[in-house]
């Protein structure tokens, strides 16, 4: 029996070949633009696609989500291109000039966020199983097209797309970023612009270090003064300030358009001082320190034997889980200096509980591993091997973020204006220059959720440097995340990066212009 739609696909196939063997369209080679992360395979084709006004982004099946993720693809074009493109929704695959986005490959190889681009002469296909790896393949598409695709104005040129293949998928499912918006405070447009930078890496998570002793940022309906007190200053005396609830979940709704889950981190029992000033009942003695505006550490703690304390945690989870759709809560746990090891251990085991019971799993900066840990509850390693270590020997997956290659907030050398050194200096190839599973001896692949890098604020103060110290080593960190090992060396990486960093002039991101790129 004949079979129409392969006969059909055979005839289309046949014609898309002669008309690509016509094509005028620029040679360009797939293999000479440089993509971050660096795929798993790249073939190319040699010749181009071209983005006209006309092209049309086509959603195959009836997906909403899918839609929204093609119509994020038109908006992000429009500006330099000025081109409106039709988006709609197609029940074949057979249209040309088109831009054919496709979630329902049902290929296992590319799991949740892997995804196939195929870019022919005469149409673009991205084909994942989920609408997530199609948003991961518009990413790469966006780097394939033309630098000035990401200027914030019309540009007056052709828009052509070197032709290939890719297929791509990541080695770790968690590839994340912290913020610290507490030292000082960063409003919700700052964080959306992070986001829309970190969504262009193929970064997954956000982590969000709402409360230490300089600022309490989330509001609490329950606990009202954490904010309207706690969140009234910041590092140096500022002002300080505070996410209301609809402000977060506008946050969390714009990361998850982008594949981003934002993971709130409530330090404690340490980090505490702007909730211990909020309300004296916190305290062991009753008295409520004044705020704090200075860069110390360690020195704060919750009253870890009274009841208080962990009513005041419940509220706190309960309100933070009902907003936060994501499957973790962050409890800190670093740094508790003035905590004694024999209240510490059985606070982080009750924290752990508490955020059972709401449905979500713990993670927890390195030193909750001293504490019985849940099956599911995550070490986050940023210092100490053997706390790491400690953590594996509990069953816990850990999440590298080894301060000496991935702290933002360090200086990239002696020279840089803002920033710490306490870790180390970390020039661009010191934070590229390691891999997850061989770092710490006793740390294993199966062992490892993913890798993250947290950037620290107390010398930070715009989004200006949050983009100084973030990139381009973030760019780096992504890509250690996402691909394998055996696809990355210093040399190849250095000379994708020297060619990236004419888009990130176009964007405007303020990164820090090492001298190893002029090299
Ligand atoms: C250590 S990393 C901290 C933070 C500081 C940071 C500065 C960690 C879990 N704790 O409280 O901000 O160093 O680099």
């Amino acid at each position: 029996m004949v079979n129409f739609k392969s006969k059909y696909g055979v005839v289309f196939f046949f014609s898309l070949i002669l008309i690509s063997s016509c094509s005028k369209n620029p040679k360009i080679d797939l293999l000479e633009l440089p993509l971050f992360p660096k795929p798993v395979s790249v073939i190319s084709q040699g010749n181009s696609f071209n983005l006209n006004n006309k092209t049309k982004i086509l959603v195959l099946g009836d997906s909403k989500e899918l839609l929204k993720s093609a119509n994020y693809l038109a908006t992000i074009i429009k500006p330099s291109t000025g081109f409106d493109l039709t988006v709609e929704s197609v029940k074949d695959e057979f249209s040309i000039n088109c831009i054919l986005l496709n979630n329902n490959l049902q290929d296992l190889k590319f799991g949740n966020e892997g995804y196939k681009l195929t870019i022919l002469d005469e149409k673009i296909l991205i084909e994942g199983n989920s609408t997530e790896s199609v948003f991961r393949g518009i990413q790469t598409l966006l780097q394939i097209l033309p630098n000035e695709i990401v200027a914030s104005e019309i540009q007056d040129q052709s828009w052509y797309v070197a032709t290939g293949k890719i297929e791509d998928y990541p080695e770790y499912s968690y590839r994340g970023a912290m913020l610290d918006v507490s030292r000082h405070f960063f409003g919700v447009e700052d964080v959306k612009k992070y986001i829309d930078l970190l969504a262009s890496y193929k970064i997954n998570v956000l982590h969000l270090h709402l409360s230490d002793d300089q600022g309490w940022r989330i509001e609490i309906k329950s606990w009202p003064n954490l904010t309207n007190y706690g969140g009234s200053t910041q590092v140096g005396g500022g002002e300080g300030g505070f996410y209301t609830q609809e402000q977060y979940k506008d946050i969390v709704s714009y990361a998850a358009d982008r594949f981003i889950t934002i993971i709130p981190e409530i330090d404690m029992p340490g980090h505490t001082n702007a909730a211990l000033a909020s309300y004296p009942e916190l305290n062991c003695d009753n008295k409520a320190p004044e705020l704090y505006t200075g860069t110390k550490v360690g020195f704060s703690t919750l009253c870890t034997r009274k009841e208080i304390t962990y009513k005041f945690i419940d509220d706190v989870v309960r309100e933070i889980s009902e907003m936060t759709p994501g499957p973790y809560i962050h409890i800190g746990g670093d740094e508790s200096h003035v905590t004694a090891i024999e209240d510490y251990i059985p606070f982080i085991n009750r924290v752990q509980d508490i955020v059972h019971s709401y449905d979500k799993k713990v993670i927890g900066w390195d030193e909750i591993a001293h504490a019985d840990l849940k099956k599911s509850t995550v070490v986050q390693f940023w210092a100490r091997e053997e706390n790491a270590k400690k953590g594996i020997a509990q069953d816990a997956k850990v999440i590298m973020s080894p301060s000496t290659k991935v702290y933002l907030d360090m200086k990239y050398d002696s020279l840089t204006k803002i920033g710490l050194s306490w870790a180390a200096f970390i020039e661009l190839d010191s934070a590229y220059l390691w891999t997850p599973d061989k770092f710490v001896k006793g740390i294993n692949k199966e062992n490892i959720l993913g890798v993250e890098s947290p950037l620290w604020t107390e010398t930070i103060t715009t989004l200006k440097d949050i983009e100084y110290m973030a990139f381009p080593r973030i760019i780096g960190h992504a890509e250690i995340g996402w691909t394998p090992t055996a696809l990355r060396n210093w040399d190849d990486y250095k000379t994708r990066l020297k060619k990236h960093t004419e888009r990130l002039k176009i964007k405007g991101v303020n990164f820090y212009d090492s001298k190893l790129l002029s090299e």
